[in-house]
């Protein structure tokens, strides 16, 4: 007998409608869209971190400041360091407040002489009168940048005019313990500077002669720098060459417009000529990630001298550098000489806050808070690359497009009309830097108008619009890139 019934025709009916429908919807949901593959070099973790402090201070500071010089001989006497009034906190107040992030302290300057007392030598503090040789200026900076949150540096002049064995293989030795001893008692230490000013004439204990290195060997910096990097493994090496930042290739205060943030390590070495064209602009084929520091003086020369008390930079010319630095995604490392009491003079104090000011004024706004932006160009058409990625906040997302497409816009749209006289960008560089070219647009009376243009973007472009529109509509185009590029964040103001 046929036990089996025939399937009511209702139920059949259900079931097709339900695998319909769980089709459709798998067909809707979003698929995981690779991100894009790295392209060309990219940063370490400890480069990232030194791209996000942006800006901090250097200070020159030594016996230079008490006998006038720049650079001082080496057969000065350590009898001539007698600062009045010390106070390191006073430095670190005051830089804190102008918004800089650290302090790098010219430990040791060409002339050799020690801002600790050193165990190595004699040409050191603790041969001065002041505090009777008990004085130690590196320890109270690096203390007091402890107690303001600031980061410690150190710049340690490879060259030294003091020391009678520079030029010879025990000078590397002693330039090393000094290593030891700056970095096992005086960290943590954020950056690491090495002079590219090496040789020439100088004291050499009592030699008196001119003495010439091979910069690109004398130091064996693989080794010095192994060395160092036990001791501190984060710390960042500044030199002309790098490994991790180099020189910008000027002392004015400013990198080039199109800065990659990428070089090729064989075509630069301390101490190398005609190379400072190439620092400035870096190279878009470059095998290294090696970034620029643009390092530039509050006044006109590295150290204090009275007679230069009229003429520190002004506010308006700080904010200028700011954007030919910052603003153009290098790091300033912004000088202050403290005078001879050891304090920083009242005209710089006043240029730091009056720059402050600007910057407050200029970046205190950001116009693109509530605003909306979206592209017609998404990778994959899918959520994670979306272009409201650049207005999140969060720099760990981005807009990105298809691989194919190196050229590609996204629109702001803001709640209502405003002024707008910067647009900053950012690239997402964990992913390497890729923009070669891009174009701003402003919406005005219904018809799109470039209002500013410019190359590399790389970890930040500051723009200036030379003249501000009233918009409620910006288009971002970028025009050339290495690769699909990857924006990962637009402030207005
Ligand atoms: C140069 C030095 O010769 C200057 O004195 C100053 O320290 C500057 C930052 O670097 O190479």
């Amino acid at each position: 007998m046929n036990t089996r019934h025939p399937k009511p025709i209702g139920l059949m009916l259900m079931r097709a409608l339900l695998f319909f429908i769980a089709i459709a919807l798998y067909q809707c949901t979003p698929k995981e869209v690779p991100p894009p593959t790295a392209i060309g070099p990219v940063p370490t973790e400890r480069q990232l971190a030194w791209h996000e402090m942006e800006q901090y201070a250097f200070v020159h500071f030594t016996t230079n400041t008490f006998t006038d010089l720049e650079w001082g001989y080496g057969d000065e006497s350590p009898e001539v360091f007698q600062p009045t009034a010390f106070d390191a906190e006073q430095w670190a107040r005051i830089i804190k407040a102008a918004g800089l992030k650290g302090i790098i302290l010219t430990c040791k300057h060409h002339d050799g002489f020690c801002l600790w007392p050193s165990k190595f030598t004699e040409h050191s503090i603790k041969n001065s009168p002041w505090k009777e040789g008990e004085g130690d200026v590196v320890k109270a900076v690096s203390d007091a940048c402890k107690k303001y949150d600031l980061k410690f540096g150190v710049y340690l002049s490879p060259w030294d005019r003091n020391h009678a064995k520079y030029g010879g293989p025990e000078y590397v030795e002693y330039y090393r313990n000094q290593l030891r001893e700056i970095f096992e008692n005086y960290g943590p230490v954020f950056e690491m500077w090495f002079d590219g000013a090496n040789g020439g004439d100088g004291y050499y204990g009592g030699a008196d002669e001119i003495r010439k290195i091979d910069g690109k060997n004398y130091y064996d910096w693989p080794t010095t720098i192994q060395l160092v990097r036990e001791m501190e493994p984060e710390v960042i090496f500044f030199s002309d060459a790098g490994p991790d930042i180099r020189w910008c290739g000027n002392e004015q205060g400013y990198i080039n417009e199109t800065n990659w943030n990428t070089i090729t390590k064989d075509t630069i070495y301390a101490g190398k000529g005609g190379i400072n064209n190439l620092l400035n602009t870096g190279s878009p084929d470059g095998e290294s990630w090696i970034p620029a520091e643009v390092d530039v003086s509050i006044r006109p020369g590295w150290f204090y001298h009275s007679s230069e008390d009229d003429k520190v930079r002004t506010p308006q010319n700080l904010f200028d550098i700011y954007l030919s630095s910052v603003g153009r995604g290098s790091n300033l490392l912004l000088n202050i000489p403290p005078d001879r009491r050891g304090l920083i003079h009242e005209n710089d104090v006043a240029a730091l806050q009056g720059w402050k000011k600007l910057l407050d004024e200029a970046f205190g706004n950001n116009l693109s808070k509530n605003a909306q932006a979206t592209s017609e160009t998404i990778r994959g058409n899918n959520k994670s690359y979306e272009a409201s990625n650049l207005l999140d906040g969060d720099p760990g997302t981005y807009w990105a497009t298809n691989d194919e497409d190196t050229t590609a816009s996204f629109t702001i749209d803001l709640p209502e009309e405003k002024i707008v006289k910067y647009v900053l960008l950012q690239e997402y560089i964990p992913l390497g830097q890729r923009v070669k070219s891009f174009n701003v647009e402003a919406e005005v009376e219904g018809q799109w108008k470039q209002i500013a243009s410019s190359t590399t973007i790389g970890y930040k472009k500051i723009l200036t619009i030379k003249e501000p529109v009233q918009t409620s509509r910006l288009r971002v185009t970028i025009s050339d890139a290495k690769a699909c590029p990857l924006i990962s964040n637009v402030e207005l103001y």
